[in-house]
C-alpha cells in the first residue's frame, strides 16, 4: 500500500495502575503506584503503533494527569488523526501542533505510537527514524528512594554486586538540607568509589538552601545536583553553575526546545535531562539535545517513570546521542512489580540494552491489559 493512502482506522486509549516494587519518595510525591494511559493506534494498512503517557504523583510534577491526558487524547486528538489522509509522522505532529497548544505529554504519546507504526512498516527500529542508532546499549541509573538509610544502601549494593547498576540518585528535598545532605553523605560513605552519587531536589530548595546544600554536597564527594531550584528561577540554576562546586543538571525546567535554547544561552545547567514527554515528542526532544549539544552542555537521558513503551521509545533516542556521558534513567521498568507487555527487557553491564526489533519491538499482554485497566 502507498504510504499517501494510508488512514488511521483506530484509536483507543486505556488507563492503567500497576503497583510498584517498593514506596518511590519524592519531594513531592510519594508513589505506590504508577498510573499510565497506553494508546494504541491502528492504520488502514494494518500496522499497530503503541504509544504512553505517565506522570508522577498525578498533578504534583507538571501540569499535564494521566485522566487528563486521556481525555484530551480521546475527545481533541482522535478526531485530529481518525479517517484523515496520513502522510508522515511530521506532518501529523505538525498539524497536531497547529491545532493543540501545549499537551506535551498527550503529543509525545502520540508520536511515540505513530514512530512505533512506522517502524513496523518499514522493518527498522525507531532509533532508524531518528537518525540512526550510534550506541546498541546505555548506562542506566537507579533511583534510591525508599527514604531509610539502610534500606537505600543494601539496595544500592544488592545492585553493584549484580552489575546492575553502579550510578545512584538520590531523591532529597523532603526534610532539612542538613537531614538529607547526612543521609547522602553516609550512603557515600557506604559506598565509596564504586558507585557515582547524584541527587535530585525536584525543585524544592530556596537559592538559600541550594547554596549551603551544594557546598555541603560538594565536600561529600556527591557529583550532581538535579533541579535543586524552581522551574523557573533560570537565574538562580545560573549563578549555581557560575560558582562551579559541583555539576548541575536541569529537569523540571526543561519544557521544549525554546526554553532549551534560552537556559543554554544563558548557561543556567552543566546538563539537560532530556525527557520525551516534557518535550512534547520524540522529534522535540531530539532538538532539545541538539541545541543542548550545539550549546557545549551535555544532555541526559530522562525519565517521567514510563514503563516499557514510553522507556524503550527514549532508549531508541538517546541510542542516537553522539554522546552521553552522564548516562540515563531508564530504569522504571524495574520499579513496577508486573508488565503489561510480552517482551523482557534486558538490564546488563550497568545499563540497557537498546531493542533492535521493527519499531519499538513491543507487543501487549491482552491479559494483562485487562488487568490493570481502571474500571
Ligand atoms: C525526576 O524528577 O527525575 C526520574 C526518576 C525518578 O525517580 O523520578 C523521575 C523524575
Ligand atoms: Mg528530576
Amino acid at each position: 500500500m502507498n504510504v499517501t493512502e494510508l488512514k488511521i482506522e483506530k484509536f483507543e486509549s486505556f488507563l492503567l495502575d500497576v503497583p510498584t516494587i517498593r514506596p518511590h519518595i519524592l519531594s513531592m510525591a510519594t508513589m505506590h503506584s504508577q498510573t499510565i494511559v497506553l494508546l494504541r493506534i491502528t492504520f488502514s494498512d494494518g500496522t499497530v503503533g503503541l504509544g504512553e503517557a505517565s506522570t508522577i504523583g498525578g498533578l504534583a510534577y507538571g501540569d499535564e494527569s494521566p485522566e487528563g491526558i486521556k481525555v484530551s487524547l480521546d475527545s481533541y486528538f482522535a478526531p485530529l488523526l481518525l479517517n484523515q489522509p496520513y502522510k508522515s509522522v511530521g506532518g501529523t505532529m505538525l498539524r497536531i501542533n497547529k491545532n493543540i497548544v501545549g499537551n506535551r505529554f498527550a503529543k509525545n504519546a502520540i508520536e511515540i505510537a505513530l514512530m512505533d507504526a512506522m517502524g513496523h512498516r518499514l522493518g527498522v527500529p525507531v532509533s532508524e527514524l531518528l537518525g540512526g542508532r550510534i550506541v546498541d546499549h546505555i548506562p542506566v541509573l537507579w533511583v534510591l528512594a525508599s527514604g531509610d538509610l539502610s534500606k537505600d544502601i543494601a539496595e544500592a549494593e544488592e545492585m553493584i554486586a549484580s552489575r546492575r547498576h553502579n550510578v545512584f540518585k538520590i531523591k532529597i528535598g523532603k526534610r532539612s538540607v542538613d537531614q538529607d545532605v547526612a543521609h547522602v553523605a553516609a550512603i557515600k560513605q557506604a559506598l565509596g568509589d564504586a558507585a557515582s552519587i547524584r541527587v535530585d531536589v525536584n525543585q524544592a530548595w530556596t537559592r538559600w538552601q541550594a547554596n549551603r546544600g551544594s557546598a555541603m554536597l560538594a565536600d561529600a564527594g556527591i557529583d550532581l545536583i538535579e533541579q535543586p531550584l524552581r522551574h523557573d528561577d533560570i537565574e538562580g540554576m545560573k549563578q549555581l553553575v557560575q560558582q562551579g562546586r559541583i555539576a548541575i543538571m536541569a529537569d523540571e525546567s526543561v519544557q521544549g526546545p525554546k526554553i532549551a535554547f534560552d537556559m543554554t544561552t544563558a548557561y543556567s545547567a552543566d546538563v539537560y535531562s532530556i525527557k520525551i514527554a516534557q518535550s512534547g515528542g520524540l522529534s522535540e526532544a531530539a532538538r532539545v539535545a541538539s541545541i543542548v549539544s550545539i550549546s557545549g552542555a551535555a544532555p541526559y537521558g530522562g525519565t517521567m517513570l514510563e514503563p516499557h513503551i514510553g522507556t524503550v521509545a527514549s532508549a531508541q533516542l538517546f541510542s542516537t546521542f553522539p554522546s552521553l556521558e552522564w548516562g540515563t534513567e531508564l530504569f522504571a521498568p524495574l520499579l513496577l512489580k508486573e508488565q503489561y507487555v510480552n517482551e523482557t527487557l534486558d538490564y546488563v553491564d550497568f545499563g540497557l540494552t537498546v531493542p533492535n526489533s521493527p519499531g519499538l519491538g513491543i507487543s501487549l499482554d491482552e491479559d494483562k491489559v485487562s488487568y490493570f485497566s481502571r474500571k
